[in-house]
């Protein structure tokens, strides 16, 4: 019985697969009868995050916040992940420091923005381009990558991999630091 809790989280580009990942990593730790719970970028912001927008100091907030509630998933025992740009380092290292040594696993999708642009799911990067959204992530506004992230999932062709594969990758490591 019982399951401790931490954080994975998935920063990246949007159209870089990280709710495709949150979704794939999801079921495969049901699958082991292990207890999740996403919190993604996109969704908070329909409730608890509806006051903010994509301006620095709300995507900071959105990350502070998304990191706050995080955290009180991992204290409750989930796996919480947690998907969203989260294009600060500042502001993502705070949310690790929330949790004990460990807890946190930071993975980055590292999908070239060209391949992301591409993808262009929900046709915002032609927008941003076309300039009918301002300040959109690797457009006309910073993604600082991380230096530093537990796992790096460096897809230079995109998604190529399938989530479940990625997925595994996650759960491999999470296995072999015991969680
Ligand atoms: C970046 C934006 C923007 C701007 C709307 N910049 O790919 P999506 O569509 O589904 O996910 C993106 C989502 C980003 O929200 P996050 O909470 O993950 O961002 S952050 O961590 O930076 O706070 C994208 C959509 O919202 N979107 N406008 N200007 N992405």
């Amino acid at each position: 019985l019982g399951q401790k809790g931490c954080v994975i989280w998935i920063t990246g580009l949007s159209g870089s697969g990280k709710s495709t990942l949150a979704c794939a990593l999801s079921r495969g730790l049901h699958a082991r009868g292990k207890l999740t719970y996403i919190l993604d970028g996109d969704n908070v912001r329909h409730g608890l995050n509806s006051d903010l927008c994509f301006k620095a100091e709300d995507r900071a907030e959105n990350i502070r916040r998304i990191g706050e509630v995080a955290k009180l998933f991992a204290d409750a025992g989930v796996i919480c992940i947690a998907s969203l740009i989260s294009p600060y380092r500042k502001e993502r290292d705070a949310c690790r420091a929330l949790l004990p040594e460990g807890d946190f696993i930071e993975v980055f999708m590292d999908v070239p923005l060209q391949v992301c642009e591409t993808r262009d799911p929900k046709g915002l990067y032609k927008l941003a381009r076309a300039g009918k959204i301002k300040g959109f992530t690797g457009v006309d506004d910073p993604y600082e990558p991380p230096l530093n992230s537990e796992i790096v999932l460096h897809q230079p062709e995109g998604m190529c991999d399938s989530p479940t594969k990625l997925a595994e990758i996650v759960i491999s490591y999470l296995e072999r630091k015991g969680t």
